[in-house]
């Protein structure tokens, strides 16, 4: 992280609040590498954190006050401890004011804890599939686990992202994004058991072998609290209960003939991607294991085809982003996150990335979509105090 954004987010919290803040906490934007859809689904996920950050400056008070400001809003949002519930928040302060309400459901006094003011900035781009939601989440969750002293580890604080953005924010989604920016190390992916949520490091080895990880931002903006994102999570739980099965980690690829003879033809297409691409996390720790990043490409190209012809979550700029990719040379490419729009991501060569990114932009000219946003990530450590 720059040290420039740290510098701002403290220099924002002096001038609007009048004194020094307590510290400053941050949490990175995630990248998913392979295991899409399969969080919700008890599944297996490969994300990894990355070097972009949410930052967040705080500072105890002594009421019962939580103010909030950001530099992505022109405004303070101020309340009580004791009014707070996600019936009334809404927009971006849901985000670290459900965190707030989420600790008390995990532990935290809310009726003995100090106020705070807290002040945020980001350079994670917002609704580009990258997190900045769970990196918000993240940060606050793990600066006022420090402040208030909850003593709460860094799992259950991902679980208290993610409760947030489940109820404070009323998007269903899973619990990959919260881990990653918590648990993530540089150079490493985190696998993530999303059913025990017990998760292991794994080794990317990008640089030393000479390869990268670009991201597309296609610049078409999702949100997972509306439409699409519970529509899939109710074909797969739909799928799941009429296979007998309590989730569809239970169901595995010899099961997929006898699902296809049960299911319409929508819903066993959504439980085949789950199916196959929880095969395809597997298939790629082995092969990160054994072979390294080299050999994931046909992994990642896999993964997106399902997503565009059996989970249906794809979109063309996604999809004009991955071919044009892969054509130009990049070893595999993919959508990440929960799609509908957001960013792809393609490995590549380091000789190669120009290539793929000039070969990118002019595919986006000649279909006439914007311009997309390429850039390198790197594999970087998790929420820390900063
Ligand atoms: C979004 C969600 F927040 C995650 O929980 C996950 O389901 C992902 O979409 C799809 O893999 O990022």
């Amino acid at each position: 992280m720059s040290t420039d954004i740290r510098d701002d987010t403290r220099a924002g919290f002096t001038e609007l609040f009048g004194r020094e803040p307590e510290g400053l906490w941050s949490a990175p934007g995630r990248v998913n590498l392979i295991g899409e859809h399969t969080d919700y689904n008890e599944g297996f996920v490969l994300p990894f954190a990355i070097d972009r950050r949410t930052v967040v400056a705080v500072g105890l008070r002594d009421d019962r006050v939580v103010r909030v400001a950001s530099t992505i809003a022109d405004e303070v949002v101020e309340i009580d401890l004791a009014d707070l519930s996600p019936a009334v928040l809404n927009g971006w302060p849901a985000y670290p004011l459900g965190v707030v309400w989420a600790l008390g459901e995990f532990g935290a006094d809310l009726t003995a804890v100090p106020g705070l003011d807290l002040f945020i900035d980001s350079d994670v781009p917002l609704g580009a599939g990258l997190s900045s939601s769970a990196a918000i989440e993240s940060a606050v969750a793990l600066a006022l686990n420090d402040v208030w002293q909850l003593g709460l580890d860094r799992r259950t604080l991902a679980r208290v992202g993610q409760r947030a953005e489940n109820v404070a924010v009323g998007a269903p989604t899973g619990i990959m994004d919260q881990s990653a920016s918590l648990l993530g190390q540089v150079d490493h992916a985190v696998f993530l058991d999303c059913r025990s949520l017990e998760s292991e490091l794994v080794l990317l080895g990008l640089s030393e072998a000479e390869l990268a990880i670009l991201v597309i931002d296609t610049g078409v903006k999702h949100s997972h609290a509306t439409g699409g994102y519970g529509e899939r999570r109710a074909a797969c739980e739909r799928g799941a209960a009429a296979l007998g099965a309590s989730s569809l980690r239970d169901v595995t690829v010899d099961d997929l003939p006898r699902a296809q003879e049960l299911l319409d033809d929508v819903t066993f297409r959504r439980v085949r991607h789950v199916v196959t691409e929880n095969q395809r996390v597997l298939d790629t720790v082995e092969m990160l294991r054994s072979e390294g990043a080299v050999a994931v490409g046909d992994l990642l190209d896999a993964s997106h085809q399902s997503m565009r012809d059996d989970f249906e979550i794809s979109v063309p700029e996604l999809d004009l982003a991955v071919e044009t990719a892969v054509q130009a040379g990049a070893l595999g490419a993919r959508m990440t996150g929960g799609g509908f729009g957001g960013a792809a991501i393609a490995l590549v060569r380091l000789g190669d990335l120009s290539r793929v990114q000039v070969a990118v932009d002019n595919a986006f000219g000649e279909h006439g979509f914007g311009q997309p946003d390429t850039f390198v990530v790197v594999a970087s450590d998790g929420a820390a105090r900063n």
